[in-house]
């Protein structure tokens, strides 16, 4: 068909994109057009990076099982580079004005950046389960035949951390038409088996239950288990993974219900003092809960206490190593993350945190400018490790260096470089940040509640201001303040010193047509009774 044709048969008129927080996400009736540009988009930016892979996926993470999405990833897994979004959404509203306007911004794009489309362009493409991933990948796929010189490789249904995973797999590999999506398990099974057989770990110090928010993640992490051996496949099971019951995704459960509600999410019966996990509909995104034995009440685990869970054991191994003025480890938060967590890292881990926007592509590119080894999570699960290429070598001369009769070093040592492979670096990812946690609780042999010990969160409430139009809400200082409506933060400045322990912020969204309201006190009515006041005068 030509490019005229394919367009026809699958872009429609009138629709406005905006490149968002994590790409392009609406309803899924609209979205046919911007995928058919994403896939042009994908080629472009292949061809660009000189026919590396490039990575597509369609997927519409926590949102509503009618919803979808689309994201581009970079060759070594990380999210589009910020400079090339304009491009996107610039095509994906050129297509929605007509055919003509699609082609000259086309050429404009090509002329400009002096892409020869007729040279190889390499793409891997995966979705999750929703129902309207099919359709829509044939929209993307027309998009990407527009160009004759394609080499495609489609995963079909993969987690968004897993098509991050194998796209960086591919173009490290000599041989990229033997990475398949085993890789992808054989990796992470590999480092977990190594790890937990150093520290002799023969069983896990609870049982872990993981709601797979009838997801993609729970067709994977199943798959994982079965292929990972006793230790796991004792004491882990998974509940609500009906990936194929299409409206069941994200109802009641997943991990944005449990953070949002804080409690447990449906078909789960909790047990005291066993461990919990949730992931979201693409499985980029973890939290941890469980239920004391005293009150039988919910504790949240989130992203702030999985980050500081990790960096404590990372500081302790670096420490032993005798590493730790030689390879510089911080945590990257948002304004989101608890003041606790924040205190805790600061002043008794004695650690560096940074805050950044919100957003992975902002932590992530926060956490490699700054960090030989930098945690960063979002407080709703989001995160990683990332460990820099000075730890990698320095850890690998350091192996060398030390024979094995210092066998406690040589320990600590491999032990960081095995931990440095269970992480995906690429991206935020359930799996293995539920592997991370479950590897570090074992090693310390820590149930839920010595977990949950290191800091008591700040009583804290997150609402939702629908506002004429958000995007007159423009904030400074990694979202902390606002520089417009003016006034407003002076405002909100006001509020804020009536109560103790407080803080609160206001920002637009950048998924939702919406403004989010933060705030945290020093009990939960001050934190309710200031999100609300704050809320009053956003409206
Ligand atoms: C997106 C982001 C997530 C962030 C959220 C904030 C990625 C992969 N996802 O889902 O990290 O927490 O947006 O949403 O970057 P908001 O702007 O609507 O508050
Ligand atoms: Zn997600």
């Amino acid at each position: 068909m030509s490019f005229q044709e394919l367009y026809n048969k699958h872009c429609k008129q009138g629709h406005h994109y905006t490149y968002g927080t994590a790409g392009f996400r609406a309803h899924n009736s609209v979205l046919d057009t911007v995928m058919f540009t994403t896939g042009i988009v994908a080629v472009l930016r292949s061809i660009y990076l000189k026919s590396k892979f490039v990575g597509v996926m369609i997927t519409a993470s926590h949102n509503p099982p009618e919803d979808n999405g689309v994201k581009i990833v970079e060759p070594h897994g990380e999210m589009l580079v910020q400079n090339w979004e304009p491009i996107a959404t610039k095509l994906a509203n050129s297509a929605s004005a007509g055919f003509t306007q699609l082609e000259s911004a086309l050429k404009a794009i090509t002329d400009e950046l002096h892409i020869d489309t007729t040279q190889l362009a390499c793409i891997t493409v995966a979705r999750d389960s929703r129902e309207s991933g099919p359709r829509l990948l044939a929209a993307l796929r027309a998009g990407i035949s527009v160009f004759s010189n394609v080499k495609i490789v489609d995963f079909e249904l993969l987690t968004t951390p897993q098509l991050h995973f194998l796209t960086h797999t591919l173009n490290s590999s000599s041989s990229p038409s033997t990475v398949k999506e085993s890789a992808y398990y054989d990796h992470f099974i590999s480092m977990w088996n190594q790890l937990t057989q150093l520290h002799h770990v023969t069983e896990l110090p609870f049982h872990l239950t993981i709601d797979c928010a009838n997801g993609i993640g729970a067709d994977k992490v199943k798959e994982l288990i079965a292929q990972a051996g006793s230790v796991l496949a004792s004491s882990l099971s998974t509940v609500n993974g009906k990936t194929d019951t299409f409206q069941l995704l994200n109802e009641s459960c997943g991990a944005d219900f449990v953070k949002t509600n804080q409690t447990f999410p449906a078909n789960c019966s909790p047990e005291p003092s066993q461990l919990y996990c949730s992931f979201d509909g693409d499985a980029d995104r973890v939290v941890f809960y469980y239920m004391d034995d005293k009150e039988n009440k919910f504790h949240l685990l989130d992203g702030d206490k999985i980050a500081t869970l990790l960096a404590k054991l990372l500081a302790d191994l670096l420490h032993q190593c005798g590493l730790s003025d030689t390879l510089n480890l911080g945590v990257v938060q948002t304004a989101y993350a608890n003041g606790s967590s924040t205190k805790y890292i600061s002043d008794d881990l004695k650690i560096p945190v940074s805050c950044t926007k919100t957003g992975v592509k902002h932590l992530h590119h926060e956490a490699v400018s700054n960090y030989d080894i930098g945690v960063y999570f979002e407080a709703n699960g989001h995160g990683t490790v990332i460990f820099s290429s000075k730890f990698v070598e320095t850890i690998d001369i350091a192996l060398q260096e030390t024979s094995k009769t210092n066998k406690n070093k040589h320990e600590s040592l491999l032990s960081l470089q095995l931990f440095s492979q269970l992480i995906n670096q690429t991206v935020g990812d359930a799996i293995s940040d539920m592997l991370a946690v479950v590897a570090t609780l074992s090693i310390l042999k820590l149930k839920p509640e010595d977990w949950d010990q290191c800091y008591h969160d700040l009583p804290n409430r997150l609402t939702k201001v629908i506002v004429p139009d958000r995007s007159v809400f423009v904030s400074t200082n990694a979202e902390r303040q606002l520089v417009s409506p003016e006034g407003l933060q002076a405002k909100i400045d006001e509020l804020v010193a009536k109560y103790p322990k407080s803080r609160s912020f206001v920002r637009a969204s950048g998924t939702e047509d919406a403004v989010r309201v933060y705030a945290e006190a020093d009990t939960t009515e001050n934190a309710i009774e200031l999100a609300t006041k704050v809320g009053e005068q956003v409206k």
